[in-house]
């Protein structure tokens, strides 16, 4: 059901080697890259009819418009499950209480007397989230690229969702109920690597966004790519991950429930377990058994996903050899259960989102901790951090210097332009002092 990589005895190798030893899954985004640009070029140039198009071949429905219109977000929130309603409504309040502490202010440092460097944080002006459709119709994602966009004060938000034949061609009405309930009325029924293109360049319903965020198949994440440098995304979201880094303290029903919940969201999900305990993996390896079989997922996701070659449970020496490990493969979601989680949860350098003990599974996060589950996937933990308030901002630096101020580092300036061979640079500075270099008071 689940491989076994046995890295006792002999000394772990360092940083990439020793990631090299970890499964992962295949994600070639490159490859999809082909198959997405003749799409977006022709959202380019046909706007809306390329869009409706797109709806017909791929989601099998005709659209007279991309726009959901405002009465049916309305019909959408006042038709759902009154449970699903309050239970949407705290997690957004315990996402709000997290994301709006992740605020920044603006911040001013005098580096010479009458010369200040100011930070000021703005947000970007306009934002297209995605939701997908299909197999993962997620509110709860809708919750957590919105809650960061509207708390770093984005002006204009508008979020994408594939149109579904068995909704007369509107998204999910889920996905529409979280828009309303979160204030979010742009709302347009278009999927994947076109709902990409038509925020990119937008379209004649669409007015184009700065940036484009949310999770999404291979085919977002390639339109993301083909759009970096023209507008900012937030990740190319690969497959969900777990990593478990567990001593023989851990609860192995705990761990393997654990390992499962992530399992269940894709056939290429990776579930990875790394514990000194062959106890706890013979226990977790037994455990997963019945709960596999009592799980609903099976065939189509748990069942590959952790048989999948993304898939172990990985056998170390101790939990200083776990933590290196898991710090080599950089997990989206990494729970410690080990004694002293807290203190291993406080050295641990790469992952995107930390759960400590036995009582935060990472399914906590994915609904109602408060935190963000937009995260880092395929090792890009060991450089990027999951979605914040801070992804749609900009830090802008605003230089003010007076005459002296200016005329006290003149000479520096000059220097380091003449070392570069840029005359023209220290002469903008000689140019406000009668063309000289003004001497150092
Ligand atoms: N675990 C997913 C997010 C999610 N889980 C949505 C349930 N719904 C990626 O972090
Ligand atoms: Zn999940």
């Amino acid at each position: 059901m689940i491989s076994r990589i046995d890295l006792r005895g002999d000394a772990l190798p360092e940083g990439p080697a020793l990631r090299d030893l970890l499964p992962r899954a295949d994600f070639d985004v490159a490859a999809a890259l082909e198959k997405v640009r003749p799409i977006c070029e022709d959202v380019r140039h046909r706007g809306d009819a390329a869009l409706i198009d797109f709806a017909e071949r791929f989601d099998g429905v005709k659209l007279e418009q991309v726009r959901v219109p405002a009465d049916a977000l309305k019909r959408a929130l006042e038709e759902l499950d009154p449970a699903v309603r309050a239970a949407l409504g705290e997690s957004i309040r315990r996402a709000r209480l997290v994301h709006r502490a992740q605020r920044r202010t603006t911040h001013t440092t005098q580096v010479v007397p009458g010369g200040t460097v100011t930070e000021k944080w703005v947000p970007v002006d306009r934002v297209g989230l995605y939701a997908p459709g299909g197999r993962s119709v997620y509110p709860s994602s809708v919750i957590m690229n919105a809650v960061p966009a509207q708390e770093a004060g984005v002006p204009s938000i508008a979020l994408a969702s594939p149109a579904q034949a068995e909704f007369g061609g509107l998204p999910h009405p889920t996905i529409l109920a979280a828009c309303a309930l979160l204030g979010v009325d742009e709302v347009y029924a278009a999927g994947g690597a076109t709902a990409v293109a038509m925020f990119a360049y937008g379209t004649e319903s669409c007015p184009p966004a700065n940036m484009v965020t949310g999770p999404g198949n291979i085919w977002v994440a390639a339109a993301k790519r083909h759009f970096t440098g023209k507008i900012g995304i937030d990740a190319e979201a690969g497959p969900t991950e777990i990593a478990i880094l567990a001593d023989s303290t851990a609860d192995p029903v705990h761990v393997a429930s654990d390992l499962i919940s992530q399992a269940e969201h894709d056939p290429l999900a990776a579930a990875v377990l790394v514990t000194d305990s062959a106890d706890l993996a013979d226990a977790v390896e037994k455990e997963l058994k019945p709960q596999v079989e009592a799980s609903k997922h099976v065939d189509e996701r748990i069942a590959p996903a952790l048989a999948g070659r993304q898939s172990a449970i990985v056998l170390v020496d101790g939990v200083e050899e776990g933590l290196r490990v898991v710090d080599a493969y950089g997990a989206e979601h990494l729970e410690i259960q080990t004694a002293d989680a807290a203190a291993v949860a406080d050295r641990v350098r790469n992952a995107g989102a930390v759960f400590v003990g036995p009582w935060s599974p990472v399914s906590l996060g994915d609904y109602a901790a408060g935190s963000n589950h937009v995260l880092p996937t395929g090792g890009c933990a060991c450089h990027s951090s999951g979605l914040s308030v801070q992804s749609f901002l900009r830090g802008i630096h605003i230089v003010d210097y007076t005459e002296d101020a200016l005329a006290e580092v003149a000479h520096t300036v000059v220097t380091l332009a003449e070392a570069e061979d840029l005359p023209a640079h220290g002469a903008a500075i000689k140019a406000r002092f009668g063309w000289k270099v003004p001497e150092n008071k």
